[in-house]
């Protein structure tokens, strides 16, 4: 079931620190710059990105099947 699996979780054209897991600071190995970050079921990461450039970027997860079944989307930076 896609909802109770851990999901790693892509963006393409840019890279993001990721600021807190469930309103925790991340580890040490989690502090550098990442294009992908493991969220597991029901947590919650809040991550921090700078757009330098205008445009459509694409996220998803990066399991083949959960992106086949919707948990894919797009960012629209103006
Ligand atoms: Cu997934």
């Amino acid at each position: 079931m896609l909802g109770h699996e851990t999901h790693p979780f892509h963006v393409h054209g840019v890279q993001f620190r990721i600021l807190e897991r469930d309103g925790q600071p991340p580890p040490d190995n989690e502090r550098g710059w990442k294009d992908t970050v493991a969220v597991a079921a029901g947590e919650k990461v809040k991550i921090e990105m700078t757009f330098t450039e205008t445009g459509t970027f694409m996220y998803h997860c990066h399991i083949l099947e959960h992106e086949e079944n919707g948990m894919m989307g797009q960012l629209k930076v103006d």
